[in-house]
């Protein structure tokens, strides 16, 4: 876990920027994507920084799941639980992660296609 003062979704957590919050847990939150791709577009991320998801899984195993299971709850409330959606990690530059403070996206309300670009 590497504390970044410059982290946006770190300042997110801390109420220093504003964000679309859809609900939160001791140690998870989503709040909606600031460039939507779908529908029900929303990312849900640990609120201690860690960089990917490799990073957080293997500092603490059970958060990674509460991240994915919080990430399920938002689809529910969303109305997508039954229909389906998509969850995505984009890991490093080739994988486009933009912002490294690791993030689930949570996307659907429309059929998603494979393959990704
Ligand atoms: O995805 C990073 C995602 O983070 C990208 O879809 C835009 C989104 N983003 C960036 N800043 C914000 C703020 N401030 N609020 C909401 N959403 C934001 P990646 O997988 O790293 O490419």
């Amino acid at each position: 876990m590497t504390e970044t003062t410059d982290c946006v979704f770190c300042k997110i957590v801390a109420g220093e920027m504003p964000a679309k919050t859809v609900g939160e847990t001791e140690r998870t939150l989503g709040f909606r994507d600031i460039n939507p791709q779908a529908p029900t577009h929303v990312l849900v991320i640990p609120k201690t920084h860690h960089d990917t998801a490799a990073a957080m899984a293997a500092a603490d195993g059970e958060l990674f799941g509460e991240l994915i299971e919080h990430a399920h709850r938002i689809a529910a409330d969303d109305g997508i639980a039954d229909s389906g959606y998509r969850l995505v990690f984009n890991t490093g530059d080739e994988g486009g992660q933009t912002v490294h403070h690791v993030h689930c996206h949570l996307l659907g309300g429309r059929v998603m296609t494979w393959p990704p670009g």
